[in-house]
């Protein structure tokens, strides 16, 4: 089939990398013939840029304007259009899909959530006053929700080459050391969090993704003045990498503090304990959110993991739950693997592919 995905960026990269995700899910996995009409390049570029050639290749990136130019006569409309996460279409690309003999179906691809009410909207109508069908999709990790997406498949990524941007900062790292990823929000009490972990008296390397570092000594109250932590904790920050490459080196540390939606799926599939610093919401849905999900993550974990584990996805410090993370280890692995039987059906692209079907 043919695909229109559009993507607009919001801020951050989570709407670019959902989009990007998907498009090459239903490509590479499925081959479909997929367009991404997206408002800002450069980003998405950013983000596949690591990825095969052969692959990028076989999806059209255009800008979002380029959507207007459907100067076909008769309008070739394509099988799918998707708004991701609820955004509008321009209006000259509707009012061409008015005038096509066949029209699409238009997915309002939502927001991941593990909140129960997602089941009674998803793969709904919602019906439009232009009379083309529209439908709901909601992704969600619930047996009878939309999915999560699974491309590439985390299987071996361990075992890949050091992607080229990491390699002279992958050298410098201390062997049988401990390996934290750091990708959070501005407001999160990193210093604190460190200073806690330091005092523990391991060691433990710290990989800071791009802008973490400016975020730490901001929140030091010293922008310009080195951060001044104990020799156990060494931090290394790193560039922006591509989308593969930051799989990569969330699958290759030990504990990864993620955010947004994209990363928080890839940290559950490299099995390994995480922190989601959750997109906060001025309303704080984030909170119902975040709870929603570890009532689904720990449905089945004891009291005392419960505990850790909430203490620590609420930024409580390590020394308060760190007696839990051999536990915690344990509990990643069994709920990634739970998650990929789960998605055994391809997840999130081949339901969506199986209800246009
Ligand atoms: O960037 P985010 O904070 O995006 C967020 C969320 O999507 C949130 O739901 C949305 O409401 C908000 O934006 C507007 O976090 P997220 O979702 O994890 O997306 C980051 C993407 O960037 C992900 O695909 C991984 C990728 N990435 C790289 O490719 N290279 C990097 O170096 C890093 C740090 C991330």
């Amino acid at each position: 089939m043919r695909w229109d995905i559009f993507c607009q960026i919001v801020d951050n990269y989570g709407d670019a990398g959902v989009c990007w995700r998907l498009a090459r899910s239903l490509t590479s996995l499925h081959g479909q013939d997929v367009r991404i009409f997206c408002d800002d390049l450069p980003t998405l570029n950013l983000l596949a840029s690591g990825v095969d050639p052969e692959i990028k290749s076989r999806i059209d990136i255009q800008p979002w304007e380029a959507s207007h130019n459907n100067s076909r006569h008769p309008v070739e409309a394509p099988d799918v259009v998707i708004e991701a996460f609820g955004c509008d279409l321009p209006e000259r690309y509707l009012a061409g899909l008015l005038i096509a003999p066949k029209k699409p179906l238009i997915i309002n691809l939502e927001y991941l959530s593990a909140e129960s009410w997602i089941l009674d909207f998803h793969q709904k109508a919602s019906p439009q006053a232009h009379g083309i069908p529209k439908y709901f999709f909601f992704p969600g990790f619930q047996a009878h929700a939309g999915g999560i997406l699974i491309d590439p498949i985390p299987k071996g990524l361990t075992e890949q080459p050091i992607p080229n941007p990491l390699e002279a900062i992958w050298k410098r790292l201390r062997p049988d050391t401990k390996r934290i990823s750091v990708f959070c929000y501005p407001g999160a009490p990193l210093l604190k969090w460190l200073e806690d972990l330091a005092a523990m008296g391991k060691d433990y390397d710290i990989v800071l993704t791009h802008g973490q570092l400016e975020q730490l000594q901001l929140s030091s109250g010293h922008p310009t003045k080195a951060l001044t932590l104990p020799d156990s904790i060494q931090l290394f920050p790193i560039p922006f990498v591509s989308q593969d490459e930051y799989d990569w080196l969330l699958a290759q540390c030990d504990f990864n503090i993620v955010r947004g939606e994209d990363s928080f799926v890839r940290a559950q599939l490299a099995g390994k304990p995480f922190i989601w610093h959750i997109y906060p919401q001025v309303d704080r849905a984030h909170e119902i959110k975040l709870a929603a999900f570890l009532d689904l993550y720990l449905a089945d974990a004891s009291q005392e993991l419960k505990h850790g584990v909430m203490a620590a996805m609420n930024w409580a410090m390590p020394s308060m739950w760190h007696q839990s993370i051999d536990a915690w280890g344990t509990h990643s692995k069994a709920w990634h693997a739970d998650l990929l039987e789960k998605q055994a059906d391809g997840g999130l692209a081949s339901r969506l592919i199986g209800f246009v079907a």
